[in-house]
């Protein structure tokens, strides 16, 4: 398969055009159009604007992931028969389409060890049965586990529920995402999420894409990258891999670009992975030596600074040079086009989260931003490109361990309570106190946490050493077949669209939004927060001050998170007012920055060593355009000309110094699995030293070594060796690798259920 020469374009348009068909043009465009927040990416849409309309009212904004999503919703339900015809090790072999396409879940359904089929249950009885456990156990024998996509209403019920049961351990999907963007723009600015609104990034001359490939990901956003060029702006890119959409893209909704196509970085940029953080110190050593540093903002708005610029002083070129991979030249050209702009935006997405240095890097690119003065201003500023569509929300409304001072008194005020106050555990800790057999019950708000884990044969353990595991979803996924405890229920839930009331979610640039709800499309499933308030009812019944039944209205909720969270006030006007919001505070247009004295921070770090060495490569465990998260569309990676993805990717310098043929198979080796034959495959778009297979599947390869600070896995920069493989029949000839995980059992085998 050969890579196109373009994102986006007629492929783009095609696809949509092919999905409306497949599940009825009408429905479809229903579901895009009615007022609901878009499902998948953070890029803000919908709402109040309407679907398909995004926050500076452009329309009509699609990407293929958002009718990918639908059509996913749009499905007839899964049959009882269904459930008697597949075990479970029948479902553990297929493939993450196969079971999206199965169909919607519409009845709970438990799983009990040892009887290898899921069987149906009436909603009282699961009820039931979780209060039963939960009210057996310790609070700190349990975790709460939320993804992204459920609504704010859903998120801050649930860890309520799950605070006044008496445990802290709540958390979400960012902890495997954004945490290090959080972690490190808190602890310099003093808010966690993007400092500029979209309009801003439109305006700046100059704009930084660094460790993420918003082509795939965020495909709305490429508009906005088109018009800074239109305007005479630059884009640098700073990727391993040349991404084609990156390079070049077709907005589908532009016809100018849909023809002729809009060329995006003006200078592409390839460090080692895991370099970040000495390519951003270089630049920052470089503009000082250019004398182009903004003194009076450093002095006035800053702490640090004289520090830093110590630190930038000793720091040699040789170092800067052999931990970024980056020549001296080409580090002095990116400090002359930041020296020349006069408002530059900084993105980031994955590339710079998934290290065990992550926030440093995160940290790094707020000292380079502060150093000329580019936070604090209009159209410049700090922007961390969200993953999943309310994951923002989901943490603002109280989703992590640890409460913000101000929501844990509130919380304890508004509802005359008292909450636990131990420590909480993080998603990693809650996977490593499973397995170590401290966590007894697990309760997933949507996702896929088995397959969104690093160590897939770990995470599979330690969820089957759990007594019980509930899932909330909307869909079956790989967790559903590998992450099954002694008990595992599935309840089934509406997607948001669906919701007989009205939801909000909160878009990346802080605009919480009302979404409509209310297409009746399926019988069976309830609302999240109706199953969360049926449960709650019966582990915490009147003796608690909280009337869960009344619960089950969001206006209520809304009200309860109006009183209870910061910034989210008019939460409680939206049910009359029906009008979006932005949280105040977070958009940072004036150098006044929301610390305990007002300035921002600068941290100064050491640079961390490159992974590696001449023996082995650094693996970037990556998405491709036809997959969102652990769920895969297509097998074929479109933009990197990929027909499969039981393959690695290897620049060709690297097949002839290993004397390796392309297309041979190999085996791939890291210091936690192994898996065997892999097709290896000539990519010359990646830099050499360093190589790139697909997540969820290559999760077998990625160690449970965590950021300290952030507790994010390092998804990326993974040490691997590669070897040719000796088996004699590859992967996919035989019956023995039907199994669309990898040969798993190859590196544990007593992994299997
Ligand atoms: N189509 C689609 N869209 C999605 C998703 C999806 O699965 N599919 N998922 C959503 C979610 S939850 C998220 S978090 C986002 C993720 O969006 P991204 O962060 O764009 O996704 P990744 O596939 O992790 O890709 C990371 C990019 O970083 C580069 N990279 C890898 N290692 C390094 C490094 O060390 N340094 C630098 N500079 N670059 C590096 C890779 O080459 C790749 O281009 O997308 C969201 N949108
Ligand atoms: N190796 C490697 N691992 C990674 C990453 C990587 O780049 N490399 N990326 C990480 C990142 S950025 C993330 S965000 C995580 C993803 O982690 P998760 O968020 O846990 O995983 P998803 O695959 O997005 O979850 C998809 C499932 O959510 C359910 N769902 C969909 N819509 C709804 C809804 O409206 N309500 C409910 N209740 N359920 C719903 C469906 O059952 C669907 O199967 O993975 C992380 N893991
Ligand atoms: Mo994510």
């Amino acid at each position: 398969m050969k890579a196109p020469r373009t994102g986006g374009g007629w492929p783009a348009v095609w696809y949509t055009v092919k999905k409306a068909f497949e599940s009825g043009p009408w429905r479809m465009w229903q579901g895009l159009r009615s007022k609901n927040a878009c499902k998948t990416c953070a890029v803000g849409m919908g709402g109040q604007r309407g679907g398909m309309v995004n926050e500076q009212n452009h329309f009509p904004e699609v990407c293929k992931k958002s009718m990918q999503a639908m059509a996913a919703d749009l499905q007839g339900a899964i049959s009882r028969e269904f459930f008697e015809t597949y075990s479970l090790s029948q479902l553990e072999a297929w493939t993450p389409k196969q079971l999206e396409s199965a169909g919607r879940l519409v009845e709970p359904l438990i799983y009990r060890k040892g009887q290898n089929y899921y069987e149906p249950l009436s909603w009282e009885d699961a009820f039931e049965k979780i209060a039963t456990k939960l009210k057996a156990l310790t609070p700190e024998e349990t975790f709460f586990y939320f993804s992204g996509r459920s609504s704010n209403e859903a998120g801050f019920l649930l860890q309520l529920f799950a605070r006044m049961y008496g445990t802290n351990n709540v958390n979400n999907c960012s902890y495997y995402c954004h945490q290090a963007s959080g972690v490190g723009l808190s602890s310099s600015v003093g808010t966690g999420t993007a400092t500029i609104v979209l309009d801003d990034v439109e305006q700046a001359d100059l704009v930084f894409v660094i460790g993420g490939n918003p082509s795939s990901n965020h495909p709305r956003l490429m508009r906005t990258l088109m018009q800074v060029r239109r305007n005479g702006g630059k884009v640098v890119v700073i990727n391993p891999v040349i991404e084609v959409g990156l390079v070049n893209f077709s907005i589908p909704s532009d016809v100018r670009s849909l023809l002729f196509g809009s060329e995006i970085a003006t200078t592409y940029i390839q460090p080692h992975i895991g370099g970040d953080l000495a390519l951003i110190t270089g630049i920052a050593k470089r503009t000082l030596e250019l004398g182009k540093v903004e003194e009076s903002f450093l002095q006035e708005a800053t702490n640090g600074w004289e520090e830093f610029k110590a630190h930038l002083e000793s720091i040699s070129w040789e170092e800067i040079e052999a931990k970024s991979g980056v020549s001296k030249a080409e580090i002095d050209d990116l400090a002359d086009l930041y020296a020349a702009s006069k408002n530059t935006v900084f993105s980031w997405t994955m590339g710079i989260t998934h290290h065990a240095h992550g926030v440093e890097n995160v940290q790094a690119i707020v000292n380079l931003a502060l150093m000329r003065g580019m936070v604090g201003k209009p159209n410049a500023g700090l922007m961390p490109i969200r993953g999943h569509s309310n994951v923002q929300g989901i943490g603002s409304v109280g989703v992590t361990p640890k409460l913000k001072d101000a929501i844990f008194e509130r919380l304890e005020n508004h509802f005359e309570v008292q909450l636990p106050t131990t420590p909480g555990k993080d998603t990693l800790a809650c996977m490593e106190g499973a397995h170590a057999g401290d966590l007894k019950f697990g309760w997933c708000l949507g996702g896929n946490l088995y397959g969104s884990n690093p160590d897939s044969d770990y995470a599979a353990e330690a969820m089957q050493k759990l007594d019980m595991l509930v899932y909330l979803s909307t869909t079956l996924n790989t967790g559903h077949a590998y992450g099954v405890a002694d008990e595992t229920i599935i309840l089934p839930v509406l997607a948001r669209d669906e919701e007989p009331q009205a939801t909000t979610q909160e878009s990346m640039f802080n605009y919480v939004r009302l979404s409509d709800g209310g297409i009746q499309r399926i019988e069976g499933p309830r609302s999240e927060v109706s199953v969360i308030a049926g449960v709650a009812k019966k582990v915490l019944p009147e003796t608690k001050p909280i009337d869960w039944q009344s619960m089950e209205d969001h206006g209520k909720i809304r009200q309860a998170i109006a009183a209870i969270i910061p910034g989210y006030e008019a939460i409680g006007k939206i049910d009359t007012t029906k009008e979006e919001f932005q949280i105040g505070g977070r958009t940072l247009h004036s150098p006044t920055f929301p610390t305990a004295d007002g300035r921002a921070k600068i941290h100064v770090h050491d640079l961390p060593d490159l992974k590696g060495d001449d023996h082995s490569f650094r693996l970037m465990t990556v998405r491709s355009e036809g997959q969102f998260n652990t769920v895969v569309y297509e097998e074929y990676d479109f933009y990197r000309g990929q027909d499969r993805r039981d393959v690695i990717l290897m620049h060709p310098d690297d097949i002839a110094r290993l004397k390796f043929q392309p297309d041979q198979w190999v085996n791939v080796s890291s210091e936690i699995g192994k898996i065997r034959n892999v097709l290896l495959k000539s990519f010359e778009k990646i830099r050499p030293g360093n190589v790139l297979m697909y997540y969820p599947e290559a999760n077998v390869l990625v160690p449970r070594q965590s950021d300290p600070q952030s507790r994010t896995p390092a998804f990326k920069g993974i040490v691997v060796t590669v070897e040719p493989s000796v088996d004699p029949e590859p992967r996919g000839t035989s019956p023995a690798f039907k199994k669309w995980v990898f040969d798993r059992a190859a590196v544990q085998p007593t992994s299997s259920p």
